[in-house]
């Protein structure tokens, strides 16, 4: 609450828009791994700078399980996460053609 207060006084002040308006940008992936039941999904990504995460091999959760259709392993794509304490969730999720 207080960052909150602190982002929008020093967005009013600076004239610019609100970062939160603003989605982060997407991060790079390939996917290793799709397990639907468990709404999860092994990806083999690049650095992801909104929650300052190097490049490595890790499972995430996904959001919803729609997210997981039409998608392959071995396909490269574009996604967002979310960090909620331990737990990293996908909330976007495109295939790169
Ligand atoms: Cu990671």
């Amino acid at each position: 609450m207080r960052n909150t207060v602190i982002v929008a006084a020093m967005a009013a002040l600076f004239s610019l828009p609100l970062q939160a308006a603003e989605p982060a940008p997407l991060s790079q992936g390939e996917v290793r791994k799709i397990d639907v039941g468990a709404q999860k999904i092994t990806l083999r990504h690049g650095p992801i700078a909104s929650i300052g995460m190097p490049p490595m091999t890790m499972v995430f959760e996904v959001e919803k399980p729609e997210l997981l259709e039409g998608v392959s392993a071995g396909e490269k794509v574009n996604f967002q996460v979310q960090q909620q304490g331990s737990r990293y969730i996908v909330t976007e999720l495109q295939v790169v053609k």
